[in-house]
């Protein structure tokens, strides 16, 4: 099995990053032969962003990876730019990926329309290079959250496609999306999901808030009439933080339905807040130790590009081949 999966160094990572991916990177590292991480810079572009930020921006990503748990030693972990197959393979495969088939990805819909500014066809492409990301790797497996289900059916897609037409070359992946923390809601607006862009920044928990502020949004986090810790479709709000809470003290959310039976509102929500303070604690400890330290970052990223370009490298070559590109190989 060969896992990959990145992740975007945009602003300060939350909540729903960490249970829904940054989590199941740490379970996974082992696991695949290699697991492959990445800081995906090249993604965060495609919006607008500071460009006298973003190395600091991947660095703070690292961090918090490492810091979750991230062992170098046994992932490849490195930064997407610095290996250019990533960017070569997006349009090779840009030649096989419809137009149609862009146009139906809900996230850029999403956030096209959000957008007041131009939007960059960067945005448009993003699905693409994140095919690349994965197909480069001929990767089996992909551990993301809900919200990239769309993505990764076009990843098997433009697999599937250049397969048909040049000759066996890329692996078709599967994804794997948690049972539990797949799609962490918004604490305000729990019809939504939790999310760096969110109109309201009360709604969203970052993994390096201050204790004291994610005991606030908690605490003002949207509940739902009636007054029982039950999850139900007219529940969303409820239902988002017995989720949460399930996830970070390692339990079930029938648990924690049954732990908190006859209990208010308010005391549930201030034991939610409590438990993910202590779930975060230790991440944050450890960043403090890890963040400062920006040239053993350097280091980190720079060698586990050398051993992702070593994989890259001959995959994207044959598909360059395949395509007729390039000189005669052999
Ligand atoms: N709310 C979420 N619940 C569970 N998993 C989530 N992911 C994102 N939001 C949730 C998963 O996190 C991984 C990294 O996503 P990203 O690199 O796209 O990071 P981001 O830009 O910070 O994510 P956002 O918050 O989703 O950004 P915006 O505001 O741009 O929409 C992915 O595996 C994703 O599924």
């Amino acid at each position: 099995m060969r896992i990959f999966s990145g992740i975007q160094p945009t602003g300060k990572k939350h909540l729903g990053n960490y249970i829904g991916a940054i989590s199941q990177y740490v379970d996974l590292q082992d696991q695949g032969d290699p697991s492959i991480f990445c800081v995906v810079d090249l993604h965060s572009i495609s919006v607008a962003y500071d460009p006298k930020e973003q190395r600091e921006r991947v660095y703070d990503t690292a961090a918090i990876l490492l810091a979750a748990g991230l062992d170098p030693e046994r992932c490849i972990f490195f930064r997407q730019s610095d290996v250019p197959e990533h960017t070569e393979l997006t349009w090779l495969l840009s030649s096989i990926t419809s137009h149609g088939d862009l146009n139906r990805m809900t996230q850029f819909k999403e956030k096209s329309a959000k957008q007041r500014e131009r939007v960059a066809s960067a945005l448009f492409f993003y699905p693409v290079l994140m095919a690349a990301d994965i197909l480069a790797y001929r990767t089996t497996l992909v551990p993301v959250g809900d919200d990239q289900r769309q993505h990764i059916e076009l990843a098997r897609q433009v697999a599937t496609n250049f397969n048909q037409r040049y000759g066996e070359t890329f692996v078709v992946p599967d994804w794997r999306i948690p049972e539990v923390g797949a799609r962490i809601m918004d604490l305000k607006n729990p019809e939504s999901k939790m999310s760096t862009t969110s109109e309201n920044p009360a709604g969203t928990v970052y993994v390096l808030d201050e204790p004291k502020a994610i005991e606030k949004k908690f605490k003002s986090a949207t509940t739902d009439s009636g007054s029982e810790v039950v999850r139900a479709p007219d529940k969303p709000g409820i239902s988002n933080l017995v989720e949460i809470l399930a996830f970070v003290t390692g339990s079930t959310m029938d648990q924690v339905e049954a732990d908190f039976a006859g209990q208010q509102y308010g005391a549930f929500k201030g034991a939610v807040a409590e438990a993910v303070i202590e779930y975060l604690r230790p991440v944050q400890e450890k960043y403090a130790e890890i963040r400062p330290d920006e040239a053993a970052l350097e280091a980190v990223l720079g060698a586990g590009a050398a051993k992702a370009q070593a994989i890259a490298g001959p995959i994207v070559a044959e598909a360059r081949d395949k395509m007729g590109l390039g000189p005669t190989v052999g």
